[in-house]
């Protein structure tokens, strides 16, 4: 629990749901919070915005500055009380963002305090700052976006795998978040097993998705290669992700990018969180025309998409392979058995094999999170904001022809060039339903 906790009254330690009075008190007890706020704390102004899947979400301001107060309630928001969940996410959110701090400075939210009991995590106000999708919903273009993703992505997940840290650091570090199973379950079951079976929480655009989610169900094919990235998802602890790295999770600004709710984090596959910020902008494309008002006006911003995504492959490697030339210091791939001149050159192959596989990861994890977006229980707003539904299940489905490609056949996809020239070509090709 953070040092700035100042709480005469023991209460305020048991857990509750917050509303505004009871937070006003909480925040007034904070000395250092409070001071953030400025002004009385009967001045301060308290809403809810929480728009996500599981949370709620406070932004309370003052006279002199704000905070984001985030808590975990004890089930699922989206569904209700019948899908309890842990509290204790909030506790590996926390170390989650402190340790992402450590590893990638200035690409995470200020956490100012942490109450374990409460499940509540009070992090600095990020403003101006939007969430991204809602961004790319609009059309906006992020010029910094592809600098500090990759930032994030290549610190974060290099500095925490065992090419930069000891085994006995990574196994310390698995343990420590190897309690946060139920969150991991959910996306075991909502992202690696429902939408290819009858799941009574799935759903799709209907009737025009009804074929496409029936022959995803029969897709033997399919079945296999989200069970091997299943298996990946449940036995690769390489690194510690974030497990939840959509564009709901990232706020821009033009010049900032911060990466917030990593309460899904545990030590798994890198591909699992390379292939989630890909497949959102992928899904970002593919939505667009849909959002058109005028034909074609969404052009520049649609380029803009797929360069950020070749952008993020192209940078991400470089930045990983640049920091394992010069940071190795895990006991993974040990410098005696590489030395002299060719034990160098057979290193740095190695290197280049290495990201091979991950690239094929990140391909497959991609592909299975477009495809929970459109036929799972959460689906997200590129789609579900486009009106007229027949011209939303357009672009879902080309997402699912270009996803089921991407999982299936990822021989065809050997480099982030091939997978944004097939998103370019799946944006003109027309369901039957279309034609
Ligand atoms: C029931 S939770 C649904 C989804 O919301 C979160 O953001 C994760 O993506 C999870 O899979
Ligand atoms: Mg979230």
């Amino acid at each position: 629990m953070s040092s700035l906790r100042s709480l005469a009254d023991p209460r305020q330690d048991e857990y509750r749901i917050l509303h505004a009075a009871d937070l006003r008190d909480y925040l007034a007890a904070l000395t250092e919070v409070a001071a953030r706020l400025g002004g009385a704390p009967a001045s301060w102004s308290i809403g809810e915005v929480g728009d996500g899947n599981l949370n709620l979400v406070f932004i309370v301001k003052g006279t002199a500055g704000g905070v984001a107060v985030k808590q975990a309630l004890p089930y699922v928001r989206l569904v209700g009380e019948s899908w309890p969940l842990p509290l204790s996410r909030s506790h590996y959110e926390y170390l989650a963002l402190t340790h992402q701090a450590r590893l990638a400075p200035g690409l995470v939210p200020d956490v100012l305090h942490h109450n374990e009991a409460l499940a509540l995590v009070i992090m600095e106000l990020l403003e101006p700052h939007i969430i991204m999708r809602k961004g790319l919903v609009a059309g906006t273009t992020y010029p910094r976006f592809v600098e500090d993703i990759t930032t994030f992505l290549a610190r974060t997940l290099f500095l925490s795998s065992d090419l930069a840290v000891s085994a006995a650091e990574k196994k310390e570090g698995i343990a420590a978040f190897a309690g946060n199973h139920a969150l991991c379950k959910i996306t075991e079951d909502l992202i690696f097993t429902d939408p290819y079976r009858v799941a009574e929480q799935n759903r799709w655009t209907q009737p025009w998705l009804d074929a496409t989610a029936a022959a995803f169900r029969e897709d033997l094919d399919l079945h296999v290669a989200i069970s091997r990235l299943k298996v990946k998802f449940l036995n690769a602890p390489e690194a510690l992700i974030h497990g939840d790295l959509h564009t709901g999770s990232i706020m821009v600004t033009e010049n900032e990018t911060k990466v917030i709710d990593p309460e899904f984090a545990f030590y798994g596959p890198m591909g699992f969180d390379i292939g989630a910020v890909i497949a959102n902008l992928l899904m970002a494309y593919l939505a667009s025309t849909g959002h058109e008002r005028s034909p074609s006006e969404r052009r520049a911003f649609e380029a803009w998409v797929l360069e950020t995504v070749q952008g993020i492959w192209t940078e991400f490697s470089r930045k990983f392979l640049e920091l394992w030339r010069t940071q190795a210091a895990g006991d993974a791939y040990p410098r005696t058995l590489f030395s002299g001149e060719a034990g160098a050159a057979r290193l740095e192959a190695e290197r280049q094999a290495y990201m091979v596989r991950l690239f094929e990861d990140t391909v497959g994890f991609a592909a299975a999170k477009i495809i929970r977006r459109i036929l799972g229980l959460a689906h997200n707003i590129d789609f579900e904001l486009i009106e007229d539904p027949k011209r939303r299940a357009i672009s879902e489905a080309r997402s699912l022809r270009l996803a089921r490609a991407m999982m299936v056949d990822v021989a065809s996809f050997p480099t982030i060039g091939a997978v944004t020239k097939a998103a370019r070509e799946v944006r003109d090709w027309q369901p039957d339903f279309a034609r």
